[in-house]
């Protein structure tokens, strides 16, 4: 039988991206955790050379990079298709994931989330020249977004694709600061959000540190 599983920390939105894709192909995984700093550490450094969550091991082979891990796990699962067949909707979907990874990410995750919710959490004052400094950032990826999705369902057509699944975690942890103002010329932006995380599979393998309140 195949052993599928990711090792990823807690509240990891690229960890929470490769589970949601896994629970959306039917593939059961294991989550073993690999708590924060121990990521910098062997034996997570033999698997991940750059440090970072997640990584996959399906029955010993060893992937890391999320974008990788959804390209491989929907070749390997066809069904439902994660990326869509119409080469325009295509191309949007690799661009969304592109601003996720090369802008939208950094500026979201440590420059806004790491300062508001995990810096706080650790009794720290957030840096507001960083909070500050990512916020333009933030707010050029949500009109980008928000211009993908149009009228349409999902961020690249009227199905699930793999833009969705990485374009989600880091807006519902926007979500729960007080940048979440940053969203507010963008009621379609919520309302896919809302829609994306009443799906079984985000719901299944949402982070405690994801929920409200
Ligand atoms: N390009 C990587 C990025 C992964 C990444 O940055 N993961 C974060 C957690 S969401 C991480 O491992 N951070 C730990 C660190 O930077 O020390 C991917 O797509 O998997």
């Amino acid at each position: 039988m195949s052993r599928t599983i990711i090792y990823g920390t807690p509240g990891s939105t690229y960890t929470w991206s490769a589970q949601i894709a896994l629970v959306e192909k039917k593939i059961p995984h294991e989550l073993v955790e690999v708590a924060f700093g121990a990521h910098l550490q062997p034996p997570h450094r033999e698997r991940h050379p750059f440090a970072k969550v997640p990584v996959l091991d399906h029955d010993g082979f060893v992937l890391y990079e999320t974008q990788a891990i959804l390209r491989y796990i929907d070749q390997l699962v066809p069904s439902p298709p994660l990326q869509p067949s119409d080469p325009r909707d295509a191309a949007r979907m690799n661009q969304a994931i592109g601003i996720l990874d090369a802008y939208f990410w950094r500026a979201a995750g440590p420059g806004v989330v790491g300062q508001r919710l995990f810096a706080v959490m650790r009794g720290l004052a957030p840096d507001e020249a960083v909070v500050q400094a990512a916020v333009p950032v933030v707010r050029t990826a949500l009109s980008e977004l928000d211009r993908f999705l149009g009228d349409r369902q999902f961020l690249a057509g009227d199905r699930l694709t793999m833009a969705d699944i990485m374009v989600l975690p880091i807006v519902r942890y926007l979500l729960l600061t007080p940048e979440a103002s940053l969203f507010d010329p963008h009621p379609r932006l919520r309302a896919w959000c809302e829609r994306m995380s009443s799906r079984d599979s985000v719901r299944e393998t949402e982070p405690q540190l994801a929920r409200k309140g």
